[in-house]
């Protein structure tokens, strides 16, 4: 068969998924495959084996990174790589990530019916931890590997009930001996879903980011004085709650504040002692910050820090900041970019230029070698939700794109 011709088996893709959607299964339909977790174990055991039916080489970093690697005809040249992740958020989606390696592990498979040949090698890759909602931050694996974040400073990371990274990797057998440390990579496409609503929106099959947003995280923690809510006034009170909800309000105000391209959540709150006749005297909240402009990102923080800092002190409640961390956007490689472009086109599918809001793997490879991502649409734009859903066509659309890509780039000399 021609190379032009070759095409992904859609059926084996969707298999793949539906396989992988059943490790961590929601009643709401959706997936709970928390990073490190049993569900993580049970999914890893299974590419592991799928990897191992493809006659791969298959190595394992010290964060627990999944590589797969098929020889080319000249094994000295760098590879060509594509992956993402396999863990999701506490109730995500059954496309979130998993897409991305499921889709390239189909390119090999492809590639090995066919017996097609290629001067590099390719190498597929699951990355651990991207969510980053167990073991803040996300994209913690691939920041790792590519040099942006210290290693034990991962490893010591601890989830709400305080166990370790490391241990957790250690527990579930996926802490390798391979140093999780950066080597030469030809090319990095990164095959994931949307996750908003453009695509479909506009009736697009392809997406070609022209990069990702740069994405802030910061942990506020808030001390107030818990009382008997009945006999206390409400005049001198200090409720930690009361201050962190003033707060909120000012992180969901502060993107029309800069002047918009930006967006700002809160996401996670904690409240303590958390009982409904206790003022509460503790609080602790995330916020997120992205833009295309990174100073912009940081004028936007200065601004809510000192909002929070008034707020703080207006109701006496002393409050304890910490910026966890910051990743700033990732321009694509414009050849990459364009590559995607033109193999949606030669495949006959509508594309669209456009920008990645979520965060991805493909932020820190971008910083080590030639990056790009291939996107396809997200039904009613949603995702990190149990409703998250893809056609299977798209599927197959995207990966018939990743196919061709890494070809096309496996052949560059
Ligand atoms: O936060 C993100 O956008 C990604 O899901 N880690
Ligand atoms: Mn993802
Ligand atoms: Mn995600």
């Amino acid at each position: 068969m021609k190379i032009n011709d070759l095409r992904i088996d859609r059926k084996r893709l969707q298999k793949s998924l539906e396989e992988m959607a059943k490790i961590g299964a929601t009643p709401g339909g959706g997936v709970q495959r928390l990073t490190l977790s049993d569900e993580d174990k049970r999914a890893r055991d299974l590419l592991v084996q799928w990897l191992k039916g493809l006659d791969l080489t298959i190595t394992v970093d010290e964060m627990g990174n999944i590589f797969g690697r098929r020889g080319g005809k000249n094994n000295d040249l760098p590879p060509v790589m594509s992956g993402s992740h396999i863990d999701s958020q506490p109730k995500g989606g059954r496309f979130d990530g998993i897409l991305g390696v499921m889709g390239p592990l189909e390119v090999l498979h492809t590639l090995n019916e066919n017996k097609v040949e290629t001067e590099r090698p390719l190498e597929i890759v699951a990355w651990t931890n991207e969510e980053g909602c167990r073991f803040p931050p996300a994209m913690v694996s691939s920041g790792v590997w590519s040099g942006a974040l210290d290693k034990q400073w991962a490893y010591d990371k601890t989830d709400v009930d305080g166990k370790r990274f490391e241990d957790e990797l250690i527990r579930i057998g996926y802490k390798g001996d391979e140093p999780a440390e950066k080597r030469p990579v030809h090319a990095y496409y990164e095959y994931h879903i949307e996750q908003g609503p453009i695509l479909e929106k506009n009736g697009i099959d392809i997406g070609a980011p022209k990069g990702i947003l740069c994405l802030h995280w910061y942990d506020i923690y808030l001390e107030g004085e818990a009382n008997q809510v009945g006999p206390t006034p409400m005049e001198g009170r200090h409720d930690a709650l009361c201050a962190a909800s003033e707060m909120i309000l000012k992180v969901n105000d502060v993107p029309e504040k800069m002047g918009g391209n930006m967006v700002a959540t809160v996401g996670e709150i904690q409240n303590y002692p958390n009982s409904r006749n206790i003022i509460p005297d503790g609080v602790h909240f995330t916020v997120d910050i992205r833009s295309w402009d990174d100073e912009k990102a940081i004028q936007a923080w200065n601004s809510l820090q000192l909002d929070f800092e008034a707020i703080a002190k207006r109701r006496g409640c002393p409050i304890r900041i910490e910026e966890t961390w910051r990743v700033n956007h990732a321009p694509f490689d414009e050849n990459l970019v364009q590559r995607v472009l033109e193999t949606a086109d030669e495949l006959g599918h509508s594309k669209l230029h456009m920008v990645s809001g979520a965060g991805h793997d493909a932020s820190y490879m971008n910083q080590v070698c030639p990056t790009a991502m291939i996107f396809v649409p997200s039904i009613n734009g949603r995702s990190h939700v149990e409703v998250e859903e893809t056609t299977w066509e798209d599927c197959a659309n995207g990966a018939n794109v990743l196919l061709h890509c890494m070809i096309k780039a496996a052949n560059d000399i």
